[in-house]
């Protein structure tokens, strides 16, 4: 498995419980190749010593490299953490176009020298148009191999929604998150339930009617899931780490082992309408063979109207990196 940032914060929270089974499952031995920039070498070297004071049984040996030929060579699972951050000035287009000079060339490697049943997941922002530039660039790889994370939206909305419930988190399930993985990604509840009854009767007896249900769904839980990672800069005064972490766990070991049904930005064939290509998020299933977009479910007005903006932006962004050739 290879783990690129694996020097930053993410990467650090998530090695230690890939080690320790929780992705992979306790009877799966793991193999890391960690890949930094230079600069980030001391970081992941860092953690690989803490990783061997751990003594992990599972964990048979940590690599460190900056050469993505090196960590990329017969992984099997690759996970994309590291990306460049917006800088003072940067505006968005330099932003895409800095991380397309990223994920081409990490796609490409993925491409050349990955196991051939690879599977990759992109984190590092912006991640949606970043995973379809790696899909692009991997030549031989199908495009379904790549993913990209927005399972921890899908979590920040099912804690949300609990929350508000006063119900534990494992008893709600449906949950959707359309979109891009960006404040306009369109969260939806239409379609959960929640210990077996539609979550929005549920909601709607919690905060005393359908009109208030409706109201707290737009003025609370929407704009709360979308700007939730705001929200843990301001109180935290850093982003999110182990949330991430754990997002990038459960996404991964939902794919390999199965699910009914979670959230995860995959290549669009076409499904709701989204143009194909565009790595959008939608409700998934996996029988552990990949994610596959649940089809059919009805959007309202409202939802569609949501949803089309989030795909818009996709559409910008893909359209930004492809003016500068990079798609
Ligand atoms: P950090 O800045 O702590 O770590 C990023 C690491 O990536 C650094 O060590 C850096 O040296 C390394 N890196 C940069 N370019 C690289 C390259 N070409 N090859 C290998 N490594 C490279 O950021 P962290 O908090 O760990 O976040 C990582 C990424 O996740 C960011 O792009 C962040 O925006 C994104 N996030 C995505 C989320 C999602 O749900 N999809 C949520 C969490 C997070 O915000």
């Amino acid at each position: 498995m290879t783990v690129t940032g694996a020097g930053g914060q993410i990467g650090y929270a998530l090695l230690f419980r890939i080690a320790a089974g929780d992705m992979l499952g306790s009877a799966q031995p793991v193999r890391l190749r960690l890949l930094e920039i230079p600069q980030g070498v001391r970081g992941a070297e860092g953690a690989a010593l803490e990783l061997q004071d751990c003594a992990f049984d599972l964990l048979h040996d940590v690599e460190v490299t900056d050469d993505p030929h090196v960590a990329f060579a017969g992984a099997s699972i690759a996970l994309l953490v590291g990306a460049r951050p917006r800088g003072p000035g940067m505006e968005r287009g330099d932003l895409l176009a800095a991380n397309a000079g990223i994920f081409g060339p990490q796609g490409a490697a993925i491409g050349e020298v990955a196991a051939s049943d690879v599977r990759a997941v992109v984190v590092g922002n912006p991640a949606n148009t970043n995973a379809a530039i790696a899909a692009a660039s991997a030549a031989g790889v199908p495009a379904e191999r790549f993913s990209a994370l927005t399972r921890l939206d899908h979590n920040r909305a099912v804690g949300q929604l609990a929350s508000v419930l006063d119900v534990s988190p494992g008893e709600v399930s449906g949950v959707t998150v359309w979109g891009n993985h960006s404040a306009t990604q369109f969260p939806d509840i239409a379609h959960a339930r929640v210990a077996g009854r539609p979550a929005l009767d549920a909601v709607a007896d919690a905060v005393g009617g359908a009109d208030a249900a409706r109201i707290w769904l737009d003025e609370e839980f929407v704009p709360r899931v979308a700007r939730r990672g705001a929200e843990i800069i301001e109180v935290r005064g850093s982003s999110s780490v182990a949330s991430a972490a754990n997002a990038v766990i459960e996404h991964v070991r939902d794919e390999r082992a199965g699910t009914a049904w979670t959230s995860a930005a995959v290549a669009s064939h076409g499904e709701y309408g989204v143009p194909e290509g565009l790595v959008c998020s939608f409700p998934v299933r996996s029988d552990g063979s990949g994610y596959r977009v649940i089809e059919g479910l009805d959007l309202d007005d409202r939802g569609r109207a949501r949803f089309t903006a989030s795909v818009d932006e996709l559409v910008a962004e893909r359209d930004a990196v492809r003016a500068i050739g990079k798609l």
